[in-house]
């Protein structure tokens, strides 16, 4: 398993989940001081930075690209692929799709969260899930083509209500042959949503294609009451050797929150 940290760009998301704030280059010299193998972007759009340039950080730094996420569409534009406006709808996905080209030209997956939408009011769960298999299509086809996976991320309860749990999601992708989807399991939503995390991430298997590395309260590793001896056992069962991500609040401050990610990652995989 490989460590990773997220650096985010979007001014909405300030008060986010997401370590560092800086420049993009702080932001990569900081993730290779503490040894960190890669850095999760967290961009406005795919136009914020010519995908050459942030190759060039990554050879410099020393870093790998573990993921790009999507969810600037949603809290800088309110899209969602499950929006019952059809124009509003196609927006969204051209917005995914176009991070999924970004991310692809950097040989690193992009995410599906807060852009998956909710179904409610004038919105059937069958249609809303409709639309979101239709989606879910299109770029499952464009991560593909760019030999790189596509990563849904299924969220607690307070953020969606598609699909809340890993093994559920699992089984939809199986159902629509969804072959080049994997799952995001975040430990957040994951201490929220499933009776016991060992059991849900064997449960998905070769599914779980990323890992949002967070304790129960959102903070660095060891902050809160996450069980997390009994969590990696699991991940070693099932033969998962993708990053630990940590898409976390950076308190009290990003260097600390970083450090005490980087620490509790090399406790726990050595
Ligand atoms: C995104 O990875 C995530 O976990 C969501 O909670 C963001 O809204
Ligand atoms: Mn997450």
């Amino acid at each position: 398993m490989k460590s990773a940290i997220t650096l985010a760009q979007v001014p909405e998301a300030k008060a986010g989940p997401f370590v560092f704030h800086q420049s993009l280059p702080d932001g990569f010299a900081r993730a290779e001081k503490l040894g960190f193998d890669a850095v999760e972007l967290f961009l406005p759009g795919p136009e914020f930075i010519d995908p050459e340039s942030v190759k060039a950080m990554a050879t410099e730094h020393d870093l790998g690209i573990a993921a790009v996420g999507t969810g600037a569409g949603m809290v800088q534009h309110g899209l969602s692929l499950t929006d019952p406006d059809p124009g509003r709808r196609t927006e969204a996905l051209e917005f995914v799709l176009s991070m999924i080209d970004f991310g692809g030209q950097l040989g690193a997956p992009a995410i599906l969260g807060s852009m998956q939408g909710k179904w409610g009011g004038e919105v059937s769960r069958d249609q809303s899930l409709a639309w979101l298999t239709e989606a879910l299509q299109a770029a499952d086809e464009c991560a593909a083509r760019h030999g790189v996976t596509f990563i849904y991320e299924p969220l607690n309860r307070y953020e969606t209500n598609q699909f809340n749990q890993l093994a559920p999601a699992a089984a939809y992708l199986d159902q629509h042959k969804l072959d080049h989807t994997v799952l995001l399991a975040d430990l957040f939503h994951m201490n929220i949503e499933e009776p016991d995390l060992g059991e849900a991430l064997r449960a998905a298997g070769p599914k779980v294609g990323h890992v949002h590395f967070a304790d129960s309260n959102r903070q660095a590793i060891g902050s809160g009451h996450t069980e997390m001896t009994s969590v990696l056992a699991a991940l070693r069962e099932i033969g998962y050797d993708g990053y630990l991500s940590a898409e976390i609040f950076p308190l009290p401050d990003p260097d600390t929150a970083a450090l005490q990610t980087i620490r509790a990652f090399r406790d726990l995989i050595n």
